[in-house]
Parts: structure tokens; C-alpha cells; sequence
């Protein structure tokens, strides 16, 4: 069992000496050198203010809805002491638990899709991955997660487990004592945690979380790496890479909320179906690019929450769901 990424099928960047400086060059964008080159280095970006307000505002109402009155939606959430389960099958205590997060509301949300897709996002990871982006599942989160130290590969699966990244969107100014996000700068290259079955982890394995943790811990340690943290302001953005060490610190005042929205994605290539129905063809979205699946368990949920909400603003114009991009997905599953 190799206990790394397949080399052949790593991203380009992950590779050997990227020419970055002649690839954005070539790409004609004066500025795209230093944020791939910073990638390279250390697996992480950050792109302050991207997110308009007005999207996240909106985004904010679509959660709050949803959270208000989880009767009315099936969209699954994950939530301490009572794993994952349709909202509209929660009892009301567990809506006052903060370890709770909402399960790709995406696919409730058009704001979801947008905050997903949003173009320079999706032409960000375009160039990482050089492949159609698709966003593979969102999390969207009221508090810190206070989640142990961790990578996102093992857990967040696809056919190419070097296909992954993923972006953080603050949906609000995030106080230092409501558990920011932290990461280690330059962790993404760290030698891989063996969780006994290999580099991801399995139903079953031998290994757990706490040993993950320790593990990752002491190579940043020894490799002289420093815990950081992003405090950002509403509508900043971090994006990460598939395998950068991080985690969200601990709540010192939980009357503070930290309201934020992650999406994991990957390429086509490595993710051509959706992970709840794997063996169907999935019914795609072509937005700014990007690509995401329609929810295949619960089609009647989606896109229940418009984006934008007014009558007389012009209706949302979704890009057409580009045939070809469904066509090639179905041909895999000839
Ligand atoms: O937001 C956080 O606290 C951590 C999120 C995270 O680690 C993840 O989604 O992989």
C-alpha cells in the first residue's frame, strides 16, 4: 500500500519545480505568479473581500431558514451526539448544540452555488487542478468546529486523492476567542499519517483521530512549522490545499458565533459522480466554469432557495447546464 499521492496523477504543482513565473506569463495575469507560487509554498491562499456582502447576507437568510425551522427540509446535517441525520429529523435540543453543521445547503441554495462557484474561485482552481473544478460538498457552520488538527484528504474522498482543495468564506468578522480557523503554512508536503489500511481513512481502521492529530503535530514540529491563524472579515476568503494541516481552535467565549462556509472540490477526472449516488450520472451545473451536482437523494429540494430573492430584480442567470460537460460524465458510465 504506498503511503503517498500517485505521483503520476498529482497536480501539477505538486510536482517537481513548477515554472509558475512562465505559466502566468503565458496566462497573460501579472498577478497569478505570486498567489501559485505561494500555494506551491506554503498550500494556502487568501483572497481578502472577495465575497459581496449583498451574496453572503442572502447566503446568512438561506442558513437561518433552515436552522429556524429544520421541519420543513431534509437537507442532512451533522451535529455531536447525533451523527448524521435530515434536519426535519432532529429533535429541537439538538439545534442548541454548536458542533452542528448544515450538509451541502448548496443544493437548497442558489447563494449556496454562487458562494461555491464564484469566478474567481473557480478560476483559481482551475489553474490548480488544470481540469473543470466541481464543487463536491459544503459545510456550513454557525460556530468554530473546534475540530482537532487534521488534512481534509483522507476523509474527503474522490478517485484521485491529490485532487482536493478546498476554501473557507468568512460570513461575518471572526472574533479571536470564537475559535478561527488555524493551519500550518507549508504542512501540505508533510509525509502522509498511515491510517492502517493506507492514506485514507476507512471504515474500520485501526487508526483514529486522536492518533492522526498527535501525528501531524509532532511532524510540523520537527519540521519547525508554526501554528497560524486567519482572522478574517466577512467576505474573506482562504483557499487550502488537499493535504494543509489544520483544524478550528478552541472556543474561549461561546456566547460568540463564527459563522462560515466551506466547500471541498475537486476535478472532473477525479470526481465524474456524485458521492451519494456514485454509480449514476449525475445532473450537472455549469456556473462561472465550475461544475456541481445536483443532490440525487433529495432532487426536489433543490434550488428551493432562489438567489436573488426579489420579484422584480432580473432573474438568476445560471449558466446553462453545459450538455457536454453532462455527456462526458454519462459516457464514464457506459
Ligand atoms: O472551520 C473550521 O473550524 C474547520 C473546518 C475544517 O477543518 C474543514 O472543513 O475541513
Amino acid at each position: 500500500m504506498p503511503l503517498d499521492f500517485v505521483p503520476d496523477t498529482l497536480p501539477w504543482l505538486d510536482r517537481a519545480n513548477p515554472d509558475v513565473a512562465a505559466y502566468a506569463r503565458a496566462q497573460g495575469d501579472p498577478a497569478l505568479e505570486a498567489l501559485l507560487a505561494h500555494w506551491v509554498k506554503f498550500g494556502f491562499i487568501r483572497m481578502p473581500g472577495l465575497i459581496d456582502h449583498a451574496l453572503i447576507d442572502a447566503y446568512l437568510e438561506d442558513m437561518e431558514s433552515v436552522l429556524s425551522q429544520p421541519e420543513r427540509t431534509r437537507v442532512r446535517m451533522l451535529v455531536e451526539g447525533y451523527g448524521v441525520r435530515q434536519a426535519c429529523d432532529l429533535p429541537p435540543e439538538a439545534f442548541a448544540q454548536h458542533h452542528l453543521r448544515i450538509m451541502d445547503l448548496h443544493n437548497l441554495s442558489q447563494a449556496g452555488k454562487q458562494l461555491s462557484l464564484h469566478p474567481r474561485i473557480v478560476g483559481f482552481l482551475q489553474h490548480v487542478f488544470q481540469d473543470t473544478v466541481v464543487a463536491m460538498q459544503s459545510l456550513s457552520f454557525k460556530h468554530s468546529t473546534e475540530q482537532g488538527t487534521h488534512q481534509d484528504f483522507p476523509y474527503v474522498q474522490s478517485r484521485i486523492p491529490s485532487h482536493l482543495a478546498a476554501t473557507w468564506i468568512a460570513l461575518e468578522d471572526v472574533h479571536p476567542d470564537a475559535g478561527p480557523l488555524f493551519y500550518y503554512p507549508g504542512s501540505h508536503r508533510l509525509e502522509k499519517f498511515d491510517w492502517g489500511e493506507g492514506i485514507l481513512m476507512t471504515p474500520g481502521c485501526p487508526r483514529n483521530e486522536q492518533e492522526f492529530a498527535r501525528f501531524l503535530e509532532e511532524k510540523c514540529a520537527a519540521a519547525g512549522l508554526q501554528r497560524e491563524v486567519f482572522y478574517p472579515k466577512k467576505g474573506d476568503v482562504f483557499f487550502w490545499h488537499a493535504a494543509l494541516v489544520h483544524g478550528g481552535s478552541v472556543v474561549n467565549n461561546p456566547a460568540l458565533t463564527r459563522k462560515s462556509y466551506v466547500t471541498h472540490y475537486s476535478s472532473q477526472t477525479a470526481y465524474p459522480s456524485d458521492r451519494r449516488a456514485p454509480r449514476r450520472a449525475p445532473f450537472g451545473y455549469a456556473i462561472n466554469g465550475g461544475l456541481v451536482y445536483q443532490d440525487p437523494i433529495c432532487p426536489e429540494e433543490e434550488d428551493r432557495l432562489p438567489y436573488p430573492r426579489a420579484a422584480s430584480a432580473a432573474p438568476l442567470v445560471l449558466d446553462k447546464i453545459d450538455n457536454a460537460i453532462v455527456k462526458k460524465v454519462k459516457r464514464l458510465f457506459r
